[in-house]
Protein backbone atom coordinates (compact mmCIF):
# COMPACT_ATOMS: atom_id res chain seq x y z
CA UNK A 1 0.00 0.00 0.00
CA UNK A 2 1.32 3.35 -0.83
CA UNK A 3 2.71 5.90 2.30
CA UNK A 4 2.26 8.86 0.21
CA UNK A 5 0.10 11.45 1.48
CA UNK A 6 -3.11 11.47 -1.41
CA UNK A 7 -4.03 15.26 -1.43
CA UNK A 8 -7.04 16.69 -2.62
CA UNK A 9 -7.56 17.92 -5.99
CA UNK A 10 -9.39 21.90 -6.44
CA UNK A 11 -12.54 20.05 -7.48
CA UNK A 12 -12.65 17.72 -4.01
CA UNK A 13 -11.94 21.07 -1.84
CA UNK A 14 -14.48 22.96 -3.82
CA UNK A 15 -16.78 20.27 -3.35
CA UNK A 16 -16.21 20.63 0.29
CA UNK A 17 -16.76 24.25 0.13
CA UNK A 18 -20.01 23.98 -1.42
CA UNK A 19 -21.45 21.31 0.27
CA UNK A 20 -19.60 21.17 3.59
CA UNK A 21 -18.51 17.25 3.69
CA UNK A 22 -16.37 15.21 1.71
CA UNK A 23 -17.15 11.30 1.76
CA UNK A 24 -14.05 8.64 1.92
CA UNK A 25 -16.33 5.57 1.51
CA UNK A 26 -15.09 1.85 3.04
CA UNK A 27 -11.16 3.84 2.91
CA UNK A 28 -10.02 2.18 6.49
CA UNK A 29 -8.93 -1.81 6.45
CA UNK A 30 -11.29 -3.89 8.36
CA UNK A 31 -8.72 -5.37 10.71
CA UNK A 32 -8.35 -1.79 11.42
CA UNK A 33 -12.32 -1.35 11.73
CA UNK A 34 -11.93 -4.33 14.26
CA UNK A 35 -9.74 -3.33 16.73
CA UNK A 36 -11.46 0.57 16.26
CA UNK A 37 -14.36 -1.54 17.42
CA UNK A 38 -12.89 -3.05 20.48
CA UNK A 39 -11.13 0.34 21.72
CA UNK A 40 -14.56 2.31 21.41
CA UNK A 41 -16.41 0.08 23.27
CA UNK A 42 -13.46 0.10 25.80
CA UNK A 43 -13.78 4.31 26.26
CA UNK A 44 -11.25 6.20 24.62
CA UNK A 45 -8.81 8.73 27.16
CA UNK A 46 -9.59 12.25 27.14
CA UNK A 47 -7.45 14.52 24.69
CA UNK A 48 -6.50 18.03 26.42
CA UNK A 49 -8.24 21.45 24.16
CA UNK A 50 -4.86 22.36 21.83
CA UNK A 51 -2.91 19.20 22.12
CA UNK A 52 -0.69 18.82 18.64
CA UNK A 53 -2.22 15.58 17.01
CA UNK A 54 1.05 14.86 16.45
CA UNK A 55 1.51 14.10 20.57
CA UNK A 56 -1.87 13.51 21.39
CA UNK A 57 -2.30 9.77 20.17
CA UNK A 58 0.73 6.75 20.94
CA UNK A 59 1.57 4.95 17.44
CA UNK A 60 -0.51 1.35 18.37
CA UNK A 61 -3.73 3.35 18.80
CA UNK A 62 -6.37 3.04 16.50
CA UNK A 63 -6.92 6.92 16.14
CA UNK A 64 -3.10 7.28 15.17
CA UNK A 65 -3.45 4.63 12.82
CA UNK A 66 -6.60 5.83 11.26
CA UNK A 67 -5.13 9.18 10.68
CA UNK A 68 -1.89 7.89 9.32
CA UNK A 69 -3.63 6.07 6.61
CA UNK A 70 -2.40 8.31 3.21
CA UNK A 71 -5.73 8.60 2.02
CA UNK A 72 -7.27 10.04 5.09
CA UNK A 73 -3.90 11.79 6.00
CA UNK A 74 -4.05 13.70 2.70
CA UNK A 75 -6.90 14.82 2.92
CA UNK A 76 -6.59 16.40 6.24
CA UNK A 77 -3.61 18.02 5.65
CA UNK A 78 -5.69 19.81 2.09
CA UNK A 79 -7.71 21.19 4.68
CA UNK A 80 -6.37 22.05 7.90
CA UNK A 81 -2.52 21.67 6.85
CA UNK A 82 0.17 19.93 8.21
CA UNK A 83 0.31 20.06 11.93
CA UNK A 84 -3.00 21.01 13.30
CA UNK A 85 -4.03 20.68 16.97
CA UNK A 86 -7.51 18.60 18.72
CA UNK A 87 -10.54 20.58 19.95
CA UNK A 88 -11.67 17.47 21.16
CA UNK A 89 -12.85 13.59 20.35
CA UNK A 90 -15.68 11.70 21.12
CA UNK A 91 -17.27 8.12 20.47
CA UNK A 92 -21.09 9.00 19.22
CA UNK A 93 -23.33 5.64 20.28
CA UNK A 94 -26.97 5.55 18.87
CA UNK A 95 -28.40 2.56 21.13
CA UNK A 96 -30.07 -0.45 19.61
CA UNK A 97 -34.09 0.77 19.56
CA UNK A 98 -33.39 4.10 21.91
CA UNK A 99 -36.57 4.96 20.17
CA UNK A 100 -35.06 8.99 19.53
CA UNK A 101 -32.96 11.23 17.18
CA UNK A 102 -31.14 13.32 18.33
CA UNK A 103 -32.60 17.06 17.32
CA UNK A 104 -30.40 18.68 14.04
CA UNK A 105 -27.66 21.02 15.29
CA UNK A 106 -24.14 22.55 14.65
CA UNK A 107 -21.72 21.73 17.08
CA UNK A 108 -20.56 25.09 17.44
CA UNK A 109 -21.48 28.42 18.79
CA UNK A 110 -21.69 30.90 16.51
CA UNK A 111 -18.82 31.16 14.23
CA UNK A 112 -18.10 33.93 12.48
CA UNK A 113 -14.57 33.23 10.79
CA UNK A 114 -15.01 33.69 7.07
CA UNK A 115 -11.64 32.49 6.12
CA UNK A 116 -10.53 29.69 8.23
CA UNK A 117 -12.74 26.41 9.50
CA UNK A 118 -12.07 23.32 11.67
CA UNK A 119 -12.16 20.04 10.23
CA UNK A 120 -14.59 17.11 12.32
CA UNK A 121 -13.42 13.83 10.96
CA UNK A 122 -16.27 11.02 11.52
CA UNK A 123 -15.46 7.55 10.72
CA UNK A 124 -17.84 4.45 11.11
CA UNK A 125 -15.93 0.97 11.54
CA UNK A 126 -18.68 -0.80 10.40
CA UNK A 127 -21.51 -0.83 8.03
CA UNK A 128 -24.12 2.00 8.62
CA UNK A 129 -27.57 0.31 6.74
CA UNK A 130 -30.71 2.56 6.62
CA UNK A 131 -32.37 1.65 10.00
CA UNK A 132 -28.96 1.98 11.87
CA UNK A 133 -29.63 5.64 12.95
CA UNK A 134 -27.00 6.78 10.60
CA UNK A 135 -25.80 10.78 11.26
CA UNK A 136 -28.33 12.73 9.36
CA UNK A 137 -26.67 16.35 7.85
CA UNK A 138 -27.80 18.84 5.26
CA UNK A 139 -25.18 19.51 2.12
CA UNK A 140 -24.80 23.30 1.96
CA UNK A 141 -25.76 24.27 5.43
CA UNK A 142 -22.10 24.83 7.00
CA UNK A 143 -21.64 28.65 5.99
CA UNK A 144 -25.75 29.16 7.28
CA UNK A 145 -24.82 30.61 10.80
CA UNK A 146 -26.65 29.10 13.68
CA UNK A 147 -26.09 28.87 16.85
CA UNK A 148 -26.14 24.76 17.88
CA UNK A 149 -28.86 23.53 18.35
CA UNK A 150 -31.61 26.65 17.88
CA UNK A 151 -31.79 24.25 14.25
CA UNK A 152 -33.15 21.66 16.22
CA UNK A 153 -37.10 22.41 15.50
CA UNK A 154 -36.18 21.81 12.03
CA UNK A 155 -37.63 18.01 11.91
CA UNK A 156 -36.97 17.82 7.89
CA UNK A 157 -35.37 19.82 5.12
CA UNK A 158 -35.27 18.69 1.13
CA UNK A 159 -32.10 17.03 0.34
CA UNK A 160 -30.72 16.35 3.25
CA UNK A 161 -28.64 13.05 3.65
CA UNK A 162 -28.89 9.98 5.97
CA UNK A 163 -25.43 8.54 6.02
CA UNK A 164 -25.72 4.76 4.76
CA UNK A 165 -21.74 3.40 3.95
CA UNK A 166 -20.02 0.14 4.14
CA UNK A 167 -17.50 -0.10 7.17
CA UNK A 168 -14.65 1.93 7.29
CA UNK A 169 -15.76 5.34 5.66
CA UNK A 170 -14.83 8.02 7.01
CA UNK A 171 -16.74 11.31 5.91
CA UNK A 172 -14.71 15.01 7.09
CA UNK A 173 -17.15 18.20 7.33
CA UNK A 174 -17.23 21.86 7.89
CA UNK A 175 -16.91 22.57 11.69
CA UNK A 176 -20.76 23.82 10.81
CA UNK A 177 -22.36 21.36 8.87
CA UNK A 178 -25.85 21.14 10.35
CA UNK A 179 -26.53 17.51 11.19
CA UNK A 180 -27.82 14.87 14.24
CA UNK A 181 -28.01 11.28 14.71
CA UNK A 182 -30.79 9.14 13.60
CA UNK A 183 -33.36 6.51 15.28
CA UNK A 184 -31.56 3.11 15.75
CA UNK A 185 -34.30 0.68 14.71
CA UNK A 186 -31.86 -2.32 14.93
CA UNK A 187 -30.66 -4.50 17.44
CA UNK A 188 -26.99 -3.37 17.46
CA UNK A 189 -25.22 -0.41 18.47
CA UNK A 190 -24.30 2.22 16.23
CA UNK A 191 -20.48 3.43 16.68
CA UNK A 192 -19.04 6.83 15.15
CA UNK A 193 -15.78 8.26 16.18
CA UNK A 194 -15.55 12.18 15.67
CA UNK A 195 -12.54 13.90 16.38
CA UNK A 196 -12.53 17.77 15.37
CA UNK A 197 -9.43 19.32 14.29
CA UNK A 198 -8.14 22.90 14.14
CA UNK A 199 -5.76 24.44 11.78
CA UNK A 200 -2.20 26.36 12.94
CA UNK A 201 -1.66 27.28 9.41
CA UNK A 202 -3.63 30.31 7.22
CA UNK A 203 -5.31 27.10 5.08
CA UNK A 204 -4.11 28.38 1.59
CA UNK A 205 -3.56 26.25 -0.98
CA UNK A 206 -2.95 23.23 1.24
CA UNK A 207 -4.16 20.66 -1.52
CA UNK A 208 -3.26 19.63 -5.24
CA UNK A 209 -3.76 22.82 -6.73
CA UNK A 210 -2.98 21.53 -10.63
CA UNK A 211 -6.47 21.40 -11.69
CA UNK A 212 -7.00 25.17 -9.87
CA UNK A 213 -8.48 26.60 -13.63
CA UNK A 214 -10.52 23.59 -14.01
CA UNK A 215 -14.25 25.01 -14.72
CA UNK A 216 -15.31 22.09 -12.62
CA UNK A 217 -14.18 24.34 -9.82
CA UNK A 218 -16.61 26.67 -10.76
CA UNK A 219 -19.33 24.63 -11.28
CA UNK A 220 -18.90 22.70 -7.72
CA UNK A 221 -19.19 26.21 -6.40
CA UNK A 222 -22.06 27.52 -7.85
CA UNK A 223 -23.87 24.47 -6.41
CA UNK A 224 -27.39 24.74 -5.56
CA UNK A 225 -29.22 22.33 -2.79
CA UNK A 226 -33.00 21.63 -2.90
CA UNK A 227 -33.21 23.21 0.73
CA UNK A 228 -32.62 26.64 -0.20
CA UNK A 229 -34.59 29.76 -0.72
CA UNK A 230 -34.69 31.17 -4.15
CA UNK A 231 -32.86 34.46 -2.94
CA UNK A 232 -30.60 33.75 0.01
CA UNK A 233 -29.58 30.96 -1.93
CA UNK A 234 -27.13 33.74 -3.48
CA UNK A 235 -25.77 34.66 -0.35
CA UNK A 236 -24.86 30.93 0.44
CA UNK A 237 -22.66 31.26 -3.17
CA UNK A 238 -21.94 34.48 -2.11
CA UNK A 239 -19.91 33.36 1.18
CA UNK A 240 -18.36 30.09 -0.84
CA UNK A 241 -16.57 33.01 -2.63
CA UNK A 242 -15.13 34.41 0.37
CA UNK A 243 -14.29 30.99 1.46
CA UNK A 244 -13.05 30.25 -1.63
CA UNK A 245 -10.91 33.53 -2.13
CA UNK A 246 -9.33 32.87 1.35
CA UNK A 247 -8.52 29.68 0.35
CA UNK A 248 -6.47 30.16 -2.54
CA UNK A 249 -5.29 33.59 -2.10
CA UNK A 250 -7.29 34.81 -5.02
CA UNK A 251 -9.60 38.41 -4.68
CA UNK A 252 -10.62 38.34 -8.06
CA UNK A 253 -12.36 34.88 -7.92
CA UNK A 254 -16.05 35.74 -8.40
CA UNK A 255 -19.59 33.93 -9.60
CA UNK A 256 -21.86 35.54 -11.54
CA UNK A 257 -20.60 38.64 -9.61
CA UNK A 258 -22.46 38.70 -6.07
CA UNK A 259 -19.08 39.62 -4.29
CA UNK A 260 -18.07 42.56 -6.78
CA UNK A 261 -21.53 43.89 -6.68
CA UNK A 262 -21.63 44.19 -2.76
CA UNK A 263 -17.60 45.14 -2.31
CA UNK A 264 -17.81 48.05 -5.23
CA UNK A 265 -17.13 51.19 -3.15
CA UNK A 266 -15.55 53.58 -5.00
CA UNK A 267 -13.37 56.04 -3.15
CA UNK A 268 -14.02 59.62 -2.72
CA UNK A 269 -12.38 61.52 -5.79
CA UNK A 270 -10.10 64.50 -4.76
CA UNK A 271 -11.41 67.61 -6.82
CA UNK A 272 -8.05 69.94 -7.65
O1 LIG B 1 -24.20 10.16 16.26
C1 LIG B 1 -24.22 10.79 15.23
O2 LIG B 1 -24.50 10.29 14.14
C2 LIG B 1 -23.91 12.26 15.23
C3 LIG B 1 -23.55 12.77 16.59
C4 LIG B 1 -22.83 14.07 16.53
O3 LIG B 1 -22.11 14.34 15.60
C5 LIG B 1 -22.98 15.03 17.61
O4 LIG B 1 -23.59 14.73 18.64
O5 LIG B 1 -22.47 16.17 17.46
Amino acid sequence: MSTTKQLLTSVQVARFVAQGFLRLDGVVPQELNEDAIAALSAGIPAVSYGTPLAKAFQEDTFIHRLLALPVVAGALESLVGPEPTVDHHAVHVREPHEGSAQDLHGDAIIDVRPDAFDVQLMYYPHEVTADMGGTLSVPGSHLRRINETDIGRVQNLRGQTRLTCPAGTVVLVHHGIWHGGRRNDTGRRRYMYKIRLNPTVPQVRLWDTSDLHDPAVTAELNTYFPWYEQATARLEIHNRVLLWRALTGDDTFDIDYWVTRVTNRPALRSHA
